[in-house]
């Protein structure tokens, strides 16, 4: 009988509704009280099931409902693992493609918008362009192993990529591409609580917590080249800087 299997106990007498949602909740419980710590296997889900005295298909279920929601991973031949929460390192002007290849995670993302326009007046002023100047935008969700973990708006001043299909699936390498990926940049962070529309991109529920950021990214001549609205989950992520006594 495995920890978790223990954990779990019967789901026979348990109260809500079908057998995999009781063993969905009992598993969620379980993870809370980090029976599996972030980054550990679960136990085969043949090995599940039959310690549990259930079917695959109720455990694959159950499994299924945890991995949409981005509290399980499941790794392609290698098996369901618990989520881990990601370090990002906040003094390192990294791409999030960098940041979640260095973790050996798959990373993908789902296009909102992929346009070129002229900037809006609130552009003009964040990019330093001229009204009317040319703009790409970016819109993205962001996945690390097929988990939702950020959506992001970005706006690249147009002299600085040839058009907006040359970003394929990193922004930051089509941009070193053109010798414009940003050498610099400001950022802001702040806490908010998700709407509607952004849980449902992001898989979480309405009112769960985030971290807002703005990036502005300058080129080594002093030039705005990047300004960047991210949406991270909160459960998600932890920001890490390195402080120093002298600024
Ligand atoms: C990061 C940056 C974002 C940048 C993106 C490029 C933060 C908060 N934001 O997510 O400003 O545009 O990486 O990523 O770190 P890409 O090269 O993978 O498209």
């Amino acid at each position: 009988m495995t920890l978790l299997a223990d954990a779990i106990g019967s789901l026979e007498g348990a109260s809500g509704g079908p057998l995999y949602r009781r063993l969905e909740t009992a598993l969620r419980d379980a993870l809370r009280a980090e029976v599996l710590k972030p980054n550990e296997a679960l136990p085969p889900e043949r090995e599940l099931a039959s310690d549990l005295a259930i079917s695959r298909i109720t455990v694959r279920k159950a499994l299924d409902t945890l991995v949409g929601e981005g509290l399980l991973v499941r790794r392609q031949g290698a098996g369901t693992f618990v989520a881990g929460r990601v370090e990002k390192q906040f003094a390192k002007l990294s791409s999030f493609t960098e940041d979640m290849a260095a973790r050996g995670r798959a990373v993908r993302s789902e296009w909102l918008l992929r346009a070129a326009g002229e900037v809006t007046p609130e552009e003009s002023l964040t990019l330093g362009l001229s009204p009317g100047a040319p703009v790409l935008r970016f819109h993205r969700v962001r996945f690390a192993d097929d988990v939702p973990m950020a959506l992001e708006y970005s706006a690249i001043a147009g002299f600085g990529l040839a058009g907006p299909e040359t970003v394929e699936s990193s922004l930051y390498a089509a941009l070193e591409a053109t010798g414009n990926r940003p050498a610099r940049a400001l950022q802001r962070l702040r806490a908010v609580s998700f709407d509607a529309e952004q849980a449902a991109l992001l898989h979480v529920e309405p009112g769960a917590p985030g971290l807002y950021i703005e990036r502005r990214g300058f080129l080594e001549d002093g030039r705005v080249i990047e300004a960047t609205r991210s949406w991270y989950r909160g459960d998600a992520y932890d920001f890490v800087a390195e402080l120093n006594t002298r600024a």
